[in-house]
C-alpha cells in the first residue's frame, strides 16, 4: 500500500476507499487498451470512490498539503489517455458512486444530479417527462456526465442541440486545494461577471473536479426517420449537405458520414445499395405527424439513387448500428489503431485521408486508413490500423495530417480533448500565448500540479 493509504482510511468513510484488486487494476487502464499506468513500488494498490463533494473536498484538500497526484476518473471512456495515471504515482478519485439525480424542473427543463451520473440513466430518468439529454454518444452507456462536461463531450446530437458547453446551466467544482466552488445555476440567463463555469467545461479534470451538474434538457421528439444514402463521391457527401438544410430544414436531428473502409468492418448485412465509397446517414426528427415527417424525407432521398429509409426502430436502430459499431469494429481488430479526431471544413475531410493514405502507402502497405465522423459538424474520424504499433507510422500520420491542419486552421482535437495523446501538440491548433495563458490559469487553480499531471498541457 502507498504511503497515504492510512489516511484517506482514516480520512473518509469505509466505502470511499477501494482495494479490490481488478477494479483498482482495470481503473489504471483506459478503454482503448493503449494507455496503462506504469507499476511503481509507490503506486497506489487502491483508488478512492468518494459519494459526495464534501469527500471530494477531504480527498483535495490532503492530496494538496500532502503533493499527491490525482486522476479523476468517470467512465472511463476517454480516447485520449485523459483518465488514466500516466506517471505511476497518481491516486484514481472515481465519481462512480456519485450517481444520485437530485430533481428535474419541467417548466424550466432543467436536470441538476451528481457528476457520476452515467449518461443513459439520465436519459432514462428524462423519459417519462418527455424530455432527452442534448448529447448522445456510442458510449452512453457507461460516460459519467462528468466525465462529458470535463471533455465538452460532442456526438450525434450535437448538429441539433449545439455544445455541451452550451448547455450547461451549473456546476459544482471542488478545486485543487479542496476549496468548493458552488456554481449549480439552474438560471437560464445570468450575465454576473465572469462566467466560471466554462473554465472547467472542457478543461478534462486539470483545474477542478466536477461533482455536480445542471444542464438544460431539450424535449423528446414524438416522430422520427432515418436515411442512409449510398454514394460515389465524396463531393456528393459534402454537397448534400446544404441539400439537406434545403429540404429538411429544421426537422434534421444528425448528419454523420463514413467510407467504404469503415462500412466493410462494421456491417456484414446487406442493405440493398450495392457497393458505394462513401456513406451518408441522415435523421430528421419533429412533433410533427409521422407520414409528414417521411415524406419530407421522401423528398430528400428522391435526389439521389441509392438510399434506404427507416421509419421502425428496429431498422432505424440497425442504420445507426452501422455508424456506432466503427469504433467498436477497429477495436476488435487485432493490432493498434491510431486514432485523429481533427475539425476542418467538411469539403476537406477526403482531401486529408487521401493525403495521409498516399503518404503511408509507400513504405506501410499493411496499414489501412478509415474515415467516419460527424460530417455536418466538420468533425472527421481519421483512423488508421496497423497489425502491430509503429512509432514510423504515427510520426508519418501526424505529421501529414497536423501539417494540413496547420494550414488550413483546423483543430487537433474536435471532441475528444488533448490528454496525454495531443498535449505536445497543442501548438498545432493554439498559439504561443494561448498556451502561456492556459499554463497560468494551471498554475493560479492548481499550484503544485497535483491534478491530472501530464494531461493537456506537458
Ligand atoms: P473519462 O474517460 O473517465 O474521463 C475523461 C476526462 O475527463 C479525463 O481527463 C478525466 O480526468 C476527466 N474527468 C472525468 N470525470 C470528471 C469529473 N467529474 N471532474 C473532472 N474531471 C473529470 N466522445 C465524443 O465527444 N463524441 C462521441 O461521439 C464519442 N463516442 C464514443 C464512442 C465510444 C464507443 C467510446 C468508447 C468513446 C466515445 N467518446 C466520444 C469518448 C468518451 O466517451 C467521451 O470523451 C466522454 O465524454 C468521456 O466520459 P467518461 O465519463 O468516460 O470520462
Ligand atoms: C464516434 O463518433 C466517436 O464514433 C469515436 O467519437 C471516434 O473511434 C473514433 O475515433
Ligand atoms: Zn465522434
Amino acid at each position: 500500500m502507498s504511503r497515504h493509504f492510512g489516511a484517506f482510511q482514516r480520512l473518509l468513510p469505509p466505502s470511499a476507499v477501494c482495494t479490490d484488486v481488478g477494479r483498482v487494476n482495470t481503473s489504471r487502464v483506459d478503454w482503448l487498451g493503449q494507455f496503462s499506468s506504469p507499476v511503481l513500488p509507490d503506486s497506489p494498490k487502491f483508488l478512492l470512490q468518494p459519494s459526495c463533494s464534501d469527500e471530494v473536498a477531504t480527498i483535495l484538500k490532503y492530496c494538496h498539503e500532502q503533493r499527491v497526484p490525482v486522476v479523476p476518473q468517470g467512465g472511463n471512456t476517454g480516447m485520449v489517455g485523459g483518465s488514466v495515471p500516466h506517471r505511476g504515482d497518481e491516486v484514481v478519485l472515481s465519481l462512480s458512486r456519485m450517481n444520485k439525480i437530485h430533481s428535474f424542473d419541467p417548466t424550466n427543463a432543467v436536470i441538476q444530479c451528481q457528476s457520476g451520473c452515467i449518461l443513459d440513466n439520465l436519459n432514462e430518468y428524462l423519459r417519462p417527462y418527455g424530455y432527452v439529454m442534448p448529447l448522445d454518444l456510442g458510449s452512453s452507456g457507461s460516460c459519467q456526465i462528468g466525465g462529458n462536461v470535463a471533455t465538452n463531450a460532442g456526438g450525434i446530437r450535437f448538429l441539433r442541440y449545439g455544445s455541451l458547453r452550451s448547455n450547461i446551466l451549473g456546476l459544482k467544482v471542488v478545486l485543487a486545494n479542496g476549496d468548493t466552488i458552488d456554481l449549480l445555476n439552474t438560471l437560464r440567463k445570468d450575465n454576473t461577471g465572469y462566467d466560471l463555469k466554462h473554465l472547467f467545461i472542457g478543461s478534462e479534470g486539470t483545474l477542478g473536479v466536477i461533482t455536480d451538474v445542471c444542464v438544460a434538457t431539450p424535449m423528446l421528439l414524438a416522430n422520427s426517420v432515418t436515411a442512409l444514402l449510398g454514394l460515389d463521391y465524396y463531393e456528393d457527401a459534402v454537397a448534400a449537405l446544404s441539400a439537406a438544410r434545403n429540404k429538411l430544414g429544421e426537422s434534421i436531428a444528425a448528419i454523420e458520414y463514413w467510407d467504404s473502409a469503415s462500412m466493410r468492418i462494421s456491417s456484414t448485412t446487406q442493405l440493398g445499395l450495392g457497393d458505394c465509397r462513401f456513406y451518408l446517414l441522415v435523421e430528421v426528427a419533429s412533433n410533427m405527424n409521422l407520414e409528414s415527417l417521411e415524406d419530407r424525407m421522401m423528398d430528400f432521398l428522391g435526389m439521389y439513387s441509392k438510399g434506404v429509409l427507416a421509419t421502425d426502430e428496429g431498422k432505424k436502430k440497425s442504420l445507426w448500428k452501422l455508424r456506432e459499431n466503427i469504433p467498436l469494429a477497429l477495436k476488435g481488430m487485432n493490432g493498434h489503431t491510431y486514432k485523429y479526431d481533427v475539425s476542418m471544413s467538411p469539403h476537406l475531410f477526403n482531401q486529408a485521408t487521401l493525403m495521409v493514405q498516399h503518404h503511408l502507402a509507400a513504405e506501410y502497405p499493411h496499414a489501412q486508413v478509415f474515415q467516419y465522423g460527424h460530417l455536418a459538424d466538420g468533425n472527421l474520424h481519421l483512423n488508421i490500423w496497423s497489425p502491430t504499433f509503429d512509432q514510423e507510422i504515427k510520426n508519418l500520420a501526424e505529421s501529414t495530417l497536423y501539417e494540413f491542419l496547420r494550414l488550413h486552421r483546423g483543430s487537433i482535437s474536435a471532441e475528444h480533448g488533448i490528454g496525454v495523446l495531443k498535449a505536445k501538440h497543442l501548438n498545432v491548433s493554439k498559439s504561443e500565448k494561448a498556451i502561456a495563458t492556459m499554463r497560468n490559469l494551471k498554475f493560479l487553480f492548481d499550484p503544485y500540479n497535483i491534478l491530472n499531471p501530464n494531461k493537456v498541457l506537458n
